[in-house]
């Protein structure tokens, strides 16, 4: 997205030069710059929102390793996303030991505590995820082992870091890095 801005700032600083002559004393192309700069800023406020460029397509795969409660975790633990892009993450639990029941929700930064009591509330029929909650962006329904699940969903638009984890009881460990660019 910034890469857009830039380009575009660039394209008017050649059309102000363009247009200015060669002849132009320096105090006038001095404030043309003043001028051009300004434009800018206001510019890349304006390119928050990207005009309407089709969503970006990124599918992800997502492992969940270990045997125990001890080595259980997430490979990778850092998953990257261009904002507002369509994304699908493929869940495959690679354990065997029974219990080692997985799935992945994807959250606001810094609400594992949260979303982790809500599950646990909701409970197993509802694959430990609260339905409605907030804090949640998207999620997996709960992967035996073995077993894979997927989701689609939209990324956040806003640049920044988002969480991930695994709302089973217990797996609090679970967790990564949902970077959003
Ligand atoms: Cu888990």
């Amino acid at each position: 997205m910034k890469r857009i801005a830039v380009s575009i700032s660039a394209l008017f600083l050649v059309a102000a030069c363009g247009g200015g002559g060669g002849e132009a004393p320096a105090s006038d192309m001095e404030s043309t710059k003043t001028e051009t700069q300004q434009n800018e800023a206001a510019q890349e406020e304006t390119m928050e929102e990207p005009a309407n460029d089709e969503p970006q397509a990124v599918t992800l795969e997502l492992k969940a390793v270990g045997e125990t409660m001890n080595e259980m975790a997430y490979e990778p633990n850092r998953l990257e996303v261009p904002a507002g892009a369509e994304v699908t993450v493929n869940l495959q639990n690679t354990a065997s030991a029974e219990a080692m029941i997985h799935n992945v929700v994807f959250i606001q930064r810094g609400a594992q505590e949260e979303v982790s009591m809500a599950g646990l509330e909701a409970g197993k029929e509802n694959d430990f995820i609260p339905e409605g909650n907030e804090n949640i962006i998207a999620h997996t329904a709960l992967a035996q082992p073995g077993e894979s699940k997927s989701v689609t969903f939209t990324a956040p638009e806003e640049a920044g870091t988002y969480q991930f984890i695994c709302t089973y009881p217990g797996h609090t460990a679970m967790k990564g890095i949902l970077l959003v660019k």
